[in-house]
């Protein structure tokens, strides 16, 4: 019995490897060429570049194509459309920051790039790879389709057949469409920008014929190494583009440690579980990273990687096998100094050194994946990191495409992020409203989630309604049955009632497991002071915090920790109090010219209480 188990979970494990599609993860560490910087376009919102008249696809070599030359033949040829220094972008950037016309576009604009490349190793293999577009991508390089993608906040690469690179002058072009669909996650209703464009660092990648494209080298459940008996055992895999030549090893190596194994490659995927000496674990207070090199005979990449164990353990959240509080803060990826996407690391360190000051051990990075120097700087900081993909509020749930489209951007967003030490929580999805298709939905999810990564907590922010009259809050949404963690949104005092109910109101849910406040929050207006009954006033903020604040003194013990909404004001096209909001939710702690507001002094209080308190504990 116990035979055919372990057969099966290897048969299962196996099947996972080879799921995997072809995204290379750890990038930064490939030989490349950046293509950031100034792009060419032409903004196309009839899409005459890809559709003819009769509105049907244009052939690959159309004249007319805007994927095709945009030079003149000769003076006779018609040539409707050409790239020009008139008309720049700057890659990575969204486009509605970059000139104002494009402040509200949704729609389709072209990127054109021209570049030249010289190849070092006769034998390469090359990729375009982005780190992130909003929301489709078609990429042409020298009049070929090299391949579409969805998804706007998560990586994605295209082979570049070797034939088809040249030394000199590469028409690389971009059609990006950031138009939003019903059957597409994120769906037509957000409450943030649908900022669009080449958002995220672009280049072109080299990597030997067979090369290792994926691994996973992670410390296995209980494995701290901090109990007699109990060794730090790292359990993983790699894998390369294709099977490798019979004979071929996979050696790891941690100089720090002294470290070096080599293990034979069993395939395409090889797993790797093997005994680490004595290690200091990665955790907030010391986030220890390690370098860690992984060789084949023609490859090599590396990673900085921190090992820690993170599980729902009961009630509880237990890091390196010891219970946390997560005194976090949600935020997006936006800059509102500037009112653009987020994308340098001056970008993350704004975010992450903001969530510092607060008090953090930990960021909700809602509701999309945020760009990779986020996650790793988080891992060089300590800050702990819950990572959501952007299946938010009215997914088409009965629709199969749809689910599949959200498992893309799940696994995209695992394979980028599973050797972070920071992220401790996959996300898949906010305040969906539970339905029998919802919930199947979400559960299939879950199940991915878990196929893709066994060592983290999955969750999902999970939506309370107000009006039952009840004092007592049962959050027992069906969906607490399949996630670690069960966390919830909650606005008593702003979308429920006024602050004050909190005094009455208590929260619990059914499911033996630790609960999470994922959101709470008030609108406050920077600069704007009244008493605190006037909504929009930071003393109205101010309030809603006191009386939450009181509210989780009293919360059961199961109560784990709290990501109030939101770090930073957000640019909204559904905030238009001409007054107070003018386009921005107004929850943010500090305001859009990075401003603390009065409420940020009352989480920062609570936050630094329960930090003095665990240290007095270890003393
Ligand atoms: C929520 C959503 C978040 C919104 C927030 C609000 O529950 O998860 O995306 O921005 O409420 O401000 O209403």
């Amino acid at each position: 019995m116990k035979k055919i188990s372990v057969l099966f979970l290897l048969l299962c494990f196996a099947a996972v490897g080879f799921a995997q599609d072809n995204l290379i993860s750890n990038i930064g560490s490939r030989t490349s060429l950046s293509l950031n910087g100034t792009w060419q376009y032409i903004v196309d919102p009839y899409e005459t570049g890809f559709y003819d008249y009769r509105y049907k696809e244009l052939r690959e070599d159309h004249p007319d194509a805007y994927w095709n030359t945009d030079v003149q033949a000769n003076k006779t040829e018609k040539k409707e459309h050409g790239y020009s220094d008139k008309h720049t972008l700057e890659v990575p950037g969204d486009w509605n920051h970059q000139a104002p016309e494009f402040t509200f576009y949704e729609g389709t604009i072209w990127y054109k790039k021209s570049f030249d490349y010289v190849k070092t190793a006769t034998t390469d293999k090359f990729f375009l790879y982005f780190g992130a577009v909003n929301h489709r991508a078609d990429v042409y390089l020298n009049g070929k389709k090299l391949g579409m993608h969805k998804g706007g906040f998560t990586p994605f690469n295209f082979e570049v057949p070797t034939a088809l690179l040249k030394e000199k002058g590469n028409f690389l072009v971009v059609k990006v469409d950031n138009k939003r669909h019903a059957d597409e996650v994120p769906t037509l209703n957000t409450d943030w920008w649908n900022y669009g464009g080449i958002t995220r660092d672009v280049k072109l990648v080299a990597v030997p014929q067979v090369f290792i494209q994926d691994f996973v080298v992670q410390l296995a459940k209980n494995t701290t190494g901090k109990s007699p008996g109990n060794t730090p055992m790292v359990e993983g895999w790699v894998k390369l583009n294709q099977a490798p030549a019979a004979g071929e090893t996979i050696t790891v190596e941690i100089p720090e440690l002294k470290f070096k194994t080599e293990i034979p490659a069993t395939g395409a995927t090889t797993t790797l579980r093997f005994k680490l000496p004595k290690i200091t674990l990665w955790s907030p207070e010391s986030p220890q990273l390690y370098r860690v090199v992984l060789r084949t005979k023609q490859d090599r990449t590396e990673d900085k990687i921190g090992f820690r164990t993170i599980e729902a353990h009961g009630t509880q959240v237990l890091l390196n096998g010891k219970p946390i509080f997560m005194r976090g803060i949600s935020a997006h990826g936006e800059v509102p100094q500037e009112v653009r996407r987020a994308h340098t690391q001056q970008d993350a360190l704004q975010l992450l050194n903001q969530s510092i000051e607060l008090g953090c051990n930990m960021v909700r990075l809602s509701h999309y994946p945020h760009d990779e120097k986020v996650t790793r700087l988080a891992d060089s900081l300590g800050l702990l990191v819950w990572s959501e993909i952007p299946v938010y509020w009215t997914i088409d749930f009965g629709n199969d495409e749809v689910l599949e489209k959200a498992k893309d951007q799940l696994q995209e967003m695992i394979t980028r992020d599973h050797n972070r030490a920071s992220v401790i929580i996959w996300s898949v999805g906010n305040e969906t409203p539970v339905s029998p298709a919802r919930t199947t939905f979400m559960h299939n999810l879950i199940k991915r989630a878990k196929e893709l990564d066994a060592t983290r907590m999955i969750s999902a922010a999970l939506e309370v309604s107000y009006g039952s009259g009840d004092d007592i809050h049962h959050i027992d949404d069906p969906l607490g049955e399949f996630v670690d963690l069960v966390s919830f949104n909650e606005y008593l005092g702003w979308y429920g009632g006024l602050p004050d109910k909190c005094r009455t109101t208590s929260w619990d849910t059914p499911y033996n497991k630790p609960l999470f406040i994922s959101e709470t929050g008030a609108g406050g207006k920077g600069g704007f002071h009244a008493d605190s009954l006037t909504r929009f006033s930071e003393e109205y903020q101010e309030w809603y915090f006191k009386e939450q604040v009181a509210m989780f003194k009293r919360m059961p013990a199961k109560f784990v920790g709290v990501s109030p909404w939101v770090l930073s004001d957000f640019r909204s096209p559904k905030r238009n109090n001409p007054i107070y909001q003018e386009g921005w939710n107004r929850k943010g702690l500090y305001d859009e010219k990075g401003n603390k507001k009065k409420a940020f002094f009352i989480l920062k209080a609570y936050y630094d209480e329960i930090a003095n308190k665990e240290k007095s504990k270890k003393r």
